[in-house]
């Protein structure tokens, strides 16, 4: 996978600004000696800042940006001048990113749409100058307030695709082949488990003017979401599409079998995603003559919409899209909103192993960013 530009995880180091310190000077000139305290305000530390944008489909650009500091706060000064703000540092991200704290799992924020900012870490508040501390019994306080120290911390970026349909399979059930017939995408498809390794993404072009998009998601076997193939690593590219499309080879033993068993990964991932809007596709259906065929309708599961395709002859394609159509414009489909479950700690250890193998030689050594408190005077 190291080869793929298709970058879905990064960790980040950040830390936003230091706040600049507050000023302790004391006025004086030709004529005044003692002018009392004139000290300014620190100015506030740079925000990280996360914003999203249309023109990144992955997070490749920040692959190698394993650091990212905003810039600190300037002191106060004389004639209570403020300090000058530190510059914010805005990381862009594509859309459906989530962002978790690497050292909890905990989920952090969100950004969904183009342009949608979020101030992940605040810079620090700039300190107060002496001039703010002057009272009836200390006129000339010769102290100030430090700045607030920026904030440090580990994040996860992870980018979930957001789609309309996703496909949702057992490896080899057809799904990449039916991308290929109904989008210009051009994945990857052979006779092979597995062939598909990252999610790809196609527009389907739907009765002349409309379309919507499709996303064809490496397969999912029996313990995926305990991590088994690959399914752990992609399952989390399902949460945001507004229907799922299962596909079911019409040549398998136990079509209601293979249904339940893909149904129960994804629950065992994330219970909400069961929530979705289901239909089944059996797929390869041009294997199949008549009497098969007919035998097959009443193997499927009764409680699911199913379709009888082959992307291979185009049989049932249209019916298949004329049904997809519809229901991703169902209102009751288009809520795509979804909680976010903590990193799934197993699936955390499966991505640092491989960023490992990446970039053995980058050794971090955070501890000399920890710095004092915030010690209020
Ligand atoms: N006869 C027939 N074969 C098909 C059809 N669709 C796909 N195949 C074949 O099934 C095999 C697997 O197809 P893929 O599209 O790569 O399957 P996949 O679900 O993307 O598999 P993974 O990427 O491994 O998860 C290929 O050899 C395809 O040629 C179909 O409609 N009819
Ligand atoms: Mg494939």
């Amino acid at each position: 996978m190291a080869s793929s530009n298709f970058v879905d995880y990064v960790k980040i180091y950040c830390r936003s600004g230091k706040g600049g310190p507050g000023s302790k000077h004391l006025y004086r000139d030709k004529l005044t000696q003692k002018g009392g305290p004139d000290g300014g305000d620190g100015g506030r530390g740079g925000h990280i800042i996360l914003r999203g944008s249309k023109n990144h489909w992955t997070l490749i650009h920040l692959k190698y940006a394993r650091h990212i500091h905003a810039e600190d706060g300037d002191g106060g000064s004389r004639s209570r001048s403020f300090g000058k703000e530190g510059e914010d540092k805005v990381i862009e991200v594509p859309c459906g990113t989530v962002v978790y704290d690497a050292e909890t799992g905990e989920y952090l924020c969100d950004i969904k749409d183009d342009g949608q900012e979020v101030i992940i870490f605040p810079g620090g508040r700039g300190g107060r100058g002496n001039w703010h501390f002057r009272t009836a019994t200390n006129q000339t306080p010769r102290f100030a307030q430090p700045g607030e120290m920026g904030i440090e911390k580990t994040i996860i970026l992870q980018l979930k695709v957001l789609a309309d349909v996703g496909l949702v399979g057992f490896p080899n059930a057809g799904k990449s082949t039916l991308l290929s017939v109904v989008s210009a995408a051009k994945p990857e498809i052979a006779n092979y488990p597995f062939t598909t390794l990252v999610p790809n993404l196609g527009i389907v072009s739907y009765r002349d003017t409309r379309s919507f998009v499709m996303a064809d998601i490496p397969g999912i076997i029996e313990g995926a979401s305990e991590g088994r193939g690959l399914g752990l690593r992609f399952l989390r590219h399902i949460e945001r599409n507004s229907i799922l499309l299962f596909m079911i080879p019409a040549d398998c033993d136990d079509i209601q079998k293979e249904h339940d068993i893909l149904l129960n990964e994804l629950q065992q991932y994330n219970p909400e995603l069961v929530d979705k809007q289901r239909i089944l596709a059996i797929t390869k259906c041009d294997l199949l003559d008549d009497e098969l065929m007919e035998e097959i309708k009443t193997l499927v599961p009764k409680d699911i919409q199913t379709v009888f395709i082959s992307s291979l002859t185009g049989l049932g394609i249209m019916e298949l899209k004329d049904l997809i159509w519809t229901e991703i414009n169902k209102e009751s489909n288009k809520v795509v909103e979804i909680t976010h479950q903590p990193m799934h700690i197993a699936y955390k250890e499966v991505e640092e192993e491989e960023e490992e193998e990446e970039d053995e030689d980058e050794d971090d050594d955070l501890s000399q960013y920890k710095g004092i408190g915030w010690d209020e005077l």
